[in-house]
């Protein structure tokens, strides 16, 4: 199977999946289920998710719906909380940004109120999705997926890095702190993509070692790939406008290492993680291979 055909097969079951859990409505709590289901429903690429169940197929073995099915949910989760780490990021206080995913951003639709609403909402619904497939079924590596990726979101993880993030703006970043922000702020939830698809589907402790290698490099190179879109992107293919980094003179890794370096740093890291899959020689851990290679040249 190729990447191609994967992303075709399993993409419209985590569409359908996602958009069962945020269906509910209600009388007077409506408008934030509404503003919830405008981000997590808005496309994009659902990169997370499906790298969790290749994880998960990975260590496994094989590419079976039946070992997908079991560890979707966390793969759910991980999409709401990349989903409300999107909907904070683009608020006033933060990035402030006007659109996403193609889209107009959740408070330029709702207002701020609900939109802060909104992620929280999405935020806690993870956790919700997570602990209810705990609770059917307890499994030492499954509690190991859901400590990770409650790490990965948090304050030494992702919130970690937007922090770093928001007072770099005001400082003019260094490289190490530049480094702090980029592991944090994108590289922990894509590591924990690798890293709980392999606990969830009972993978060994070397097994999980080598996911974290290889989320490790990949998330970097996507977001060194990030900030060179942002200067060389085409907004249509994006979503969203290009240049605003610069704009808000952000330091990323372009400005620090200048464009033909940090291509070439993108490749480099995206050759280690794909080189660190060998471990896993079989059909997810090509798929895996496939897409990590061919997400370095991605056009949005
Ligand atoms: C608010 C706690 C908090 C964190 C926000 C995700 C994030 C942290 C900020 C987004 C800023 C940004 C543009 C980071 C670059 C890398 C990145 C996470 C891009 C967006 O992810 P994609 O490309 O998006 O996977 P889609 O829309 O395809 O899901």
């Amino acid at each position: 199977m190729r990447i191609e055909e994967y992303l075709e097969w399993q993409g419209p079951i985590l569409e359908e999946r996602l958009a069962r859990r945020v269906a509910h409505r209600g009388q007077y709590e409506a408008k934030v289920w509404e503003a919830m289901e405008y981000s997590l429903m808005a496309g994009g690429k659902r990169l997370r998710p499906l790298m969790l169940l290749l994880g998960a197929g990975a260590v496994s073995g094989c590419c079976a719906q039946e070992v997908f099915d079991r560890v979707y949910p966390f793969a759910e989760a991980l999409e709401m909380i990349h989903t409300y780490s999107l909907i904070h990021d683009d608020l006033p206080a933060m990035d402030d940004d006007d659109y996403r995913r193609g889209r107009l951003t959740n408070h330029k639709v709702f207002g701020e109120a609900i939109a802060i609403l909104a992620g929280d909402g999405l935020l806690n619904l993870a956790y919700e999705t997570m602990i209810e497939a705990l609770a059917q079924d307890p499994a030492p590596g499954k509690i190991l997926a859901a400590r990770t990726i409650a790490h990965a979101a948090g304050p030494k993880g992702m919130v970690a890095g937007q922090t770093a993030d928001m007072l770099a703006e005001q400082q003019k970043a260094t490289a190490a702190h530049l480094d702090f922000i980029e592991e944090n702020k994108t590289g922990q939830l894509i590591t924990a993509a690798l890293v709980a698809g392999a606990q969830a589907a009972g993978g060994s402790e070397k097994q999980i070692f080598v996911m974290k290698r290889a989320g490790r490099a990949f998330g970097k190179a996507f977001q060194i790939q990030d900030d060179i879109l942002e200067i060389e992107g085409d907004e249509q293919e994006l979503g969203k406008p290009v240049g605003s980094d610069a704009e808000k003179d952000k330091v990323t890794f372009v400005t620090i290492y200048g464009i033909q370096k940090a291509k070439e740093m993108a490749a480099g890291l995206s050759k280690e993680a794909a080189e660190a899959l060998r471990d896993f020689p079989n059909e997810a851990g090509d798929l895996l291979r496939e897409w990590i290679q061919a997400l370095i040249y991605r056009k949005k």
